[in-house]
């Protein structure tokens, strides 16, 4: 068993003086929130009250800061956030923002980032997508305890990609996400630079998401075993939001950041997306795609064209399952000179050579079991041998939607069989979390090169939280 002491070690030595450093804000807010992890946010106050059937009004898109993964501190602990024009909510945040701020990093640099807890129960705070030795991955058995913190350094290893950041304790993993523990971690490289996307004003991370609220206009989290599916949309924490833009091509970083529900999303003109990467980053070229469906945790890169909305109109984002229009896409006239869309090879993915019958299998098993077993934190399930590339499969007997998504390596999806019965663009090139429908069996190929603990679990964060969860080592 790796030593996971040595890291909260040197947190506590902080944390003496961490605790007086953070302020009173917070540690009052905590001390209030003796029923809920949440501190109340003055349901009393007229300021929350919201009137039922009131004309839509949009609400500007929340873009988050940036931050770099160097000598950041990221707090997480209970506020009050605004969720676009008169909408507020009491919320979980990280430095007090929801979703938290985006972290960009570059390709060969190295993270060094200090988790704070701020809640009143344990946290733990996991990079999803990056490829991190076991101390720093934000295993369930490094949680730290309210008051606590816990150091990260890792080097980023890796290619550009849209990453993201949310806790991961066990058991309460869906809880703190919801309540609004979420960002993007952006890492970026040369190969992608050389692209020349659309950046700045014209990239915009969407972390798209739903929710519930009370009649006071809070989060307001229900279901249980059959995983939360929410009333509304929300796209960076702002609730009915519109994007002002320009005559543009406009490069849009998509996370499905709900707990549970997989959303099918299109464009209200019927335009194509231009997809040109996943979880894992770019594809190896770009293709039109009408619709495109995410599982939580997944991710998809995609260009808009833009160049011929003229001011005053606009374009729906649209999940045509649940029949939302989350965003929309509102013309300035604005004229921008100067785009392309990238032409050719986007860039180049060596396919995994494996075994062709599996070397593992895994069954996803009603809401709380993998292979029949309920997650035991102590517990490891399997051990891999890493440099080796192996045939995982994956099936279950039911009550999917299941998103797999397997910490320490990234997979290439081989096949889909049953069910949905194909695989579609978004799911080429390198994944770490693949949908899996009832009926269905899916086949990954998989190496891992980073020796130690880590998990596979489902994405549905309820099924995750009751246990469809399993440690393994690899050695
Ligand atoms: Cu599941």
């Amino acid at each position: 068993m790796p030593a996971f002491t040595d890291r909260r070690l040197r947190r506590r030595d902080f944390l003496g003086l961490g605790a007086a450093s953070l302020g009173s804000a917070w540690l009052m807010a905590c001390e209030r929130a003796t029923d809920s992890i949440l501190s109340p946010a003055g349901p009393g106050d007229p300021l929350f009250a919201r009137g039922g059937g009131a004309a839509l009004t949009r609400n500007p898109l929340r873009i988050p800061n940036t931050v770099s993964a160097s000598g950041l501190t990221l707090t997480a602990a209970p506020g009050t956030a605004n969720l676009g024009g008169t909408f507020e909510s009491a919320a979980l945040m990280y430095n007090g923002q929801f979703p938290g701020p985006s972290i960009v990093a570059n390709s060969g640099s190295t993270a060094s980032i200090q988790f704070v807890n701020g809640l009143t129960q344990q946290s733990i705070t996991h990079w999803h997508g990056m490829m991190v030795d076991h101390e720093d991955d934000g295993h369930p058995l490094q949680a730290v305890n309210a008051g606590s913190s816990y150091n990260y350094e890792f080097p980023i290893a890796q290619r550009a990609a849209l990453n993201w950041y949310h806790p991961h304790p066990h058991m309460h993993t869906g809880e703190q996400v919801y309540y609004g523990l979420a960002g993007a971690f952006i890492v970026r490289d040369s190969e992608e630079s050389a692209l020349q996307l659309p950046s700045g004003a014209y990239e915009v991370p969407l972390i798209i998401r739903d929710a519930s609220f009370d009649s006071a206009g809070n989060l307001k989290l229900g279901g249980k075993s059959s995983g939360f599916i929410g009333t509304d949309p929300l796209v960076n924490a702002t609730r009915t939001p519109y994007l002002a833009v320009d005559r543009a091509i406009y490069r849009f970083r998509i996370l499905n950041g709900c707990n549970a529900r997989v959303m099918r999303l299109a464009l209200s003109n019927n335009a194509s997306f231009t997809l040109i990467g996943n979880d894992g980053g770019l594809l190896t070229s770009s293709s039109s795609v009408q619709h495109i469906t995410m599982a939580p945790g997944e991710r998809t890169d995609v260009l808009v064209d833009l160049r011929s909305l003229v001011a005053g109109s606009s374009v729906m984002l649209r999940c045509l399952d649940a029949g939302w229009d989350i965003l929309e896409l509102r013309g300035t006239g604005a004229v921008i000179s100067g785009q392309a869309m990238p032409s050719g090879t986007l860039s180049s993915i060596t396919a995994l050579a494996g075994p062709a019958t599996p070397t593992r299998r895994f069954s996803f098993d009603g809401m709380t079991r993998i292979n029949g077993l309920i997650y035991d934190i102590n517990r490891t399930d399997f051990r891999v041998q890493h440099g080796v590339v192996e045939r995982w499969r994956f099936v279950t007997n039911g009550n999917a939607p299941h998103p797999v998504h397997v910490h320490g390596a990234s997979f290439q999806v081989q096949s889909r069989t049953g069910g949905r019965g194909m695989l579609y663009p978004w799911e080429a090139g390198w994944k770490d979390t693949v949908l899996l429908g009832d009926r269905e069996t899916v086949d990954v190929l998989i190496r891992f090169e980073r020796t130690g603990m880590y998990v596979i679990h489902c994405h549905q964060l309820a099924h995750e939280d009751q246990g469809m969860m399993s440690n393994f080592v690899v050695e």
